[in-house]
């Protein structure tokens, strides 16, 4: 690593910069490779290691190009506000990993600064698949409990679910897949609202490489069928989280049968957890938890 850089011990990867500053990592290195801005030390791998200083520069060279400036303009007054700047001021230590306690506490305040701030350093820190399972799921259910025992408000479960719901968005639409790539369509099914545990889903198989198309909330049976006949995708992944969830992944399987036979189904949700829920024949349960879900349909993604 280069000891000279300033803060050099707290690199972060080029993926974690890509998610914080919402930048594709082909333009990150594209913007190093023209402008030489920024220009991170690299790890005894070879591997870029952001720093602070490093994202914010990033994060300024973005915000005046949106502001419709030359990238070669924009570069060089971030050089000269990075020579101004006393760098080794401007980088304090990534310090601890947020909790989801803070992060709990930033929602239910409706502190989005804060929450942001909490997502993107345990992002950084960690991966993707960490950041779903410590941090937002545990986040939801006890927002989710809080507003059950009458100590959150709908405003609270609301903006909690809204915020998750765009940082899940932004993810997903800063990482495209190439259109060769196995296809999995994801879906609520017909009256079911409980949209961010497919939304996990579309962003964890799109971070595994495949190529996703995501419908969203409470999709009209008639709809899910032409779409996914329309498409033919490797596989088609429910939510539900309805009474009538079973009996509706039945009827897919029947009319799928016929109109798109090489489609595998995939099922999950709080509609199939009664552990007296019936076995869906030609479809298959994707299982409790994400990871266990992304999984399964990738499996069935890759059969074929
Ligand atoms: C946010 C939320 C809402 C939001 C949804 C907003 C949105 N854009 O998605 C809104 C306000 C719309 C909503 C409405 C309702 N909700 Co609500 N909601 C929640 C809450 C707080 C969080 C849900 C969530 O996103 N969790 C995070 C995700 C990641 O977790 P998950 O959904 O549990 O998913 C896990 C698994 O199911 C699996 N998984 C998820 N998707 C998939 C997909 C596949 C294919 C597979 C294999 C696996 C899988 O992985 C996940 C991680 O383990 C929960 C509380 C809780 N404890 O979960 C209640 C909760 C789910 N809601 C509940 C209820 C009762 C309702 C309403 C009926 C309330 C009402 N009276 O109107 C309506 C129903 C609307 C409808 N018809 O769908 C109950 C459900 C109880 C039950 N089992 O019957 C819960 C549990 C709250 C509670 N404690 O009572 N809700």
């Amino acid at each position: 690593m280069n000891q000279d850089h300033p803060a050099a011990d707290v690199g972060l990867r080029i993926t974690a910069v890509a998610g914080l500053t919402g930048l594709s990592v082909h333009t990150i290195r594209a913007w190093e490779r023209r402008y030489g801005v920024p220009s991170p030390p690299r790890s005894s791998g070879r591997q870029r290691l952001y720093t602070r200083d490093d994202v914010a520069a990033l994060q300024r060279m973005h915000e005046l190009s949106r502001s419709g400036m030359p990238l070669s303009s924009a570069a060089s007054i971030v050089r000269q506000e990075r020579e101004s700047a006393t760098t080794e001021a401007t980088s304090p230590p990534l310090g601890i990993l947020p909790t989801v306690t803070a992060f709990v506490d930033s929602l239910l305040t409706f502190n989005e600064a804060r929450a942001n701030d909490c997502w993107n350093e345990y992002f950084a820190a960690t991966d993707l698949g960490a950041l779903l399972r410590n941090i937002a799921v545990p986040a939801l259910h006890e927002i989710g409990d809080r507003w059950h025992a009458g100590t959150a408000s709908v405003s609270q479960e609301h903006f909690a679910s809204n915020f998750v719901r765009s940082r899940l968005e932004a993810l997903a639409r800063q990482h495209t897949v190439s259109r060769e790539a196995p296809t999995v369509l994801l879906a609520c099914l017909p009256g079911d609202w409980h949209e961010i545990g497919i939304l996990m889903l579309h962003v964890t198989l799109r971070f595994r490489g495949l190529r996703t198309v995501y419908l969203g909330q409470a999709v009209p049976f008639d709809d899910l069928v032409r779409t996914t006949e329309d498409l033919q995708p490797n596989v088609i992944a429910v939510h539900g989280s309805e009474p009538s969830s079973p009996d509706q992944v039945s009827s897919l399987v029947t009319v799928l049968a016929e109109t798109a036979p090489l489609t595998r189904v995939v099922y999950g949700g709080g509609g199939f957890e009664d552990p007296s829920t019936p076995f869906i024949p030609g479809a298959r349960f994707g299982g409790r938890g994400l990871a266990e879900a992304a999984d399964v349909i990738e499996t069935a993604a890759r059969e074929r």
